[in-house]
């Protein structure tokens, strides 16, 4: 043990020991018994058998009669896509080819929004790996997959146990021929926060090594200033950058005239300025009605020039209706889930896009079999996801009175929920309305949204009524969130923040007016890099762990830190991952490409008297015993 430990300790692989190393080097002397990875899934089976898991405990389960999600058949080798395209001939030459397509090109958002709006981001990586041959070889036509960043990579390490790397490449390589899109928050990274210059760029060019093509890039706030930096990094990548307008407000109304056609086409023109190849254009929340489309979407196209790749949110129940408006107006190419994951707060449904135009000028080639095949997976796969279901039942028209984003509203509403306020949630609606109006009509997306949630949270639940929050003889206190955006920490909205509320917020303390990246120092990678090995006890870090430390602290040793307990439990079905076992039941995890490990649980014994529970498994034929604290 103790020449391993020599052996595999960073002093001395890295050659920079001396004579007094081992004298003066304790933790050569620990001696940890490594557990086997085998081991190590077996003792989180174990515990989730035992205890349950804690996030599904009280929830909602899955259905009696669910069974285990089947792809459908890959039917042919996979045609070359848009992926051949952007690496044989590079990404300007796919903008101009999405220009010139007759056809309505489609982006399918299931492995990212479709899941972040509907089931709290919760989708496992196992089961988006195994359905992707299936778009690869039957859906060769799709534009793009968004299926990363936004909620889903804190998501991953924080609640799922699984690396969101490893994911991207999983995906990138099972999809060899089509395009992976991401969702970039610009300088806030894929976190809550400005993070330096130097760690965004890093981030990017990283994420572009492990499998991202194209990047869709926005700001919480429309500041352009803040997404240069974002931007510049993915033109620099050689991948496609679509510098993104988010939408809000209601165009077409003469009393929101802050968010008119001419502010959104100037913006647009702004992220041509700075390079974007294709413009997104994203109405997060879907506010953006069929009339205002066809408006925004005609001068969008005459008078930027860039193809128009449009997103939003069925939460109204208008979102198809939109869609197709967008279409007839000439848009290039809009985001859709599979019907099996879309509606309400997630994207418009894709077979029915599909068949409105079929037959049309705008028919989007998509094999609609194919469709309906693939969503019946996804049907299966959302079974085994009921604890995280929100309860919505139906759209509502009230999205345009808050204009939550798809992706915050079931969250806030469960945040109400927790913070006892459930049945006041139409009281948080509206005040999440006061609060936009309050703090001078901003964009609300991630993380701009958070801070309007939380404010609006703390008026429901104190009870303060708009007037109260403006009085300025009315001492408060108010969120740390809402401190940091008025002090400048996400940027300015257009014009500016209201000076009024802003001076209440800070208390006397001066604002910023220019970029947070501005006041932030470089990090010095690579003594980040050393510092975190010795955190992981010597373990080498490469890139890709790096900058998820960077990204999440805390979130990413804590992830590191199971890890070493648990294993590779991403490769566990999803229905054991949150369940365990039952006695008598037999499943399998690939841990490696062809090393399957086959799991029998046998018995669950009884409570002895330190409080531990024996469980009995077969490994691959050979009889093991786990032994976990029963915590129930
Ligand atoms: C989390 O919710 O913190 C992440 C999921 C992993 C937690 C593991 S599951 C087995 C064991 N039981 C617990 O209550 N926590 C750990
Ligand atoms: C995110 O940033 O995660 C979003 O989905 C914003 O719409
Ligand atoms: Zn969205």
């Amino acid at each position: 043990d103790f020449v391993i430990n020599l052996l595999k300790h960073p002093t001395f692989l890295d050659d920079t020991y001396t004579t007094k190393f081992i004298d003066t080097t304790d933790d050569l002397f620990t001696f940890k018994k490594r557990r086997d990875r085998a081991t190590k899934i077996l003792t989180y089976l174990a515990d989730i058998s035992v205890n349950g898991h804690p996030e599904t405990a009280g929830r909602a389960l899955p259905p009696a009669q669910a069974r285990p999600p089947l792809p459908p058949v890959a039917r042919a080798e996979p045609a070359a896509g848009t992926r051949q395209m952007l690496e044989e001939k590079g990404a300007q030459a796919v903008a101009d080819w999405m220009a010139a397509q007759k056809q309505l090109l489609i982006t399918d958002t299931t492995m990212r929004d479709g899941h972040q709006s509907l089931l709290a981001t919760r989708m496992r990586s196992i089961d988006m790996i195994r359905v992707a041959p299936s778009y690869a070889a039957n859906l060769p036509q799709l534009f793009s997959v968004e299926c990363w960043g936004g909620a889903t990579f804190d998501v991953a390490y924080r609640f799922l146990q699984e690396c969101p790397w490893q994911r991207l490449r999983d995906i990138r390589a099972k999809m060899p021929n089509l395009m992976t899109q991401m969702l970039l928050r610009a300088s806030n990274g894929v976190g809550y926060t400005n993070y330096p210059d130097n760690v965004v760029q890093f981030f990017v060019g990283q994420a572009a090594r492990s499998g991202v093509d194209v990047f869709r890039v926005f700001d919480s706030l429309n500041w352009v200033e803040n997404m240069r930096v974002a931007m510049d990094a993915v033109i620099e990548s050689g991948k496609i950058c679509e510098g993104t307008v988010c939408y809000t407000g209601n165009m077409l109304d003469p009393d929101r005239s802050k968010y008119d056609l001419k502010y959104y086409v100037g913006m647009a023109q702004d992220l041509k300025e700075a390079g974007a190849h294709v413009l997104g254009l994203k109405d997060m929340a879907g506010l953006l009605k069929p009339a205002a489309a066809t408006i925004l979407i005609k001068a969008l196209k005459e008078e930027v020039g860039l193809p128009v790749h449009f997103h939003t949110h069925d939460t109204s129940g208008m979102g198809g209706a939109t869609i197709l408006a967008a279409a007839a107006a000439g848009v290039d190419a809009v985001d859709c889930a599979m019907d099996a994951l879309s509606g309400n707060t997630s994207q418009p449904t894709m077979g029915s896009v599909v068949e409105a135009l079929a037959q049309t000028d705008r028919d989007t080639g998509l094999d609609i079999g194919a469709i309906r095949a693939i969503s019946n997976y996804w049907e299966r796969v959302r079974e085994n996801y009921a604890a995280f279901e929100s309860g919505l039942q139906s759209p509502a028209s009230e999205v345009y009175l808050h204009e939550m984003p798809g992706g915050q509203f079931t969250n806030l509403k469960s945040q109400a929920r927790s913070m006892g306020l459930e049945d006041r949630w139409h009281e948080v609606a509206q005040a999440y309305a006061d609060v936009n109006r309050m703090f001078g009509d901003i964009v609300k997306v991630t993380p701009s949204s958070k801070v309007v949630g939380d404010m609006a949270l703390m008026m429901v639940s104190q009870n303060l009524t708009p007037e109260d929050v403006m009085n300025p003889d009315k001492d408060m206190s108010f969120p740390d969130s809402v401190v940091d955006m008025m002090h400048g920490n996400l940027g300015q909205p257009p014009g500016g923040w209201p000076e009024a509320i802003q001076k209440k917020v800070l208390k006397g303390e001066a604002p910023i007016t220019d970029r947070p990246g501005a006041h932030l120092a470089p990090v010095d990678i690579e003594e980040t890099r050393a510092e975190l090995r010795k955190q992981l006890e010597g373990k080498a870090v490469d890139d890709e762990d790096l900058n998820g430390y960077l990204m999440y602290p805390k979130v990413f040793l804590d992830y590191m830190g199971r890890h070493r307990t648990y294993g590779p439990v991403r490769t566990l079905p999803t229905r054991n991952f949150f369940y365990g076992m039952e006695p008598g039941q037999e499943i399998t995890a690939e841990i490696d490409p062809g090393k399957i490990l086959e799991i029998r649980l046998q018995a669950i014994g009884e409570t002895d008297e330190k409080g531990e529970v024996k469980v009995f498994f077969e490994l691959n034929g050979q009889p093991r015993s786990i032994r976990v604290p029963n915590r129930k």
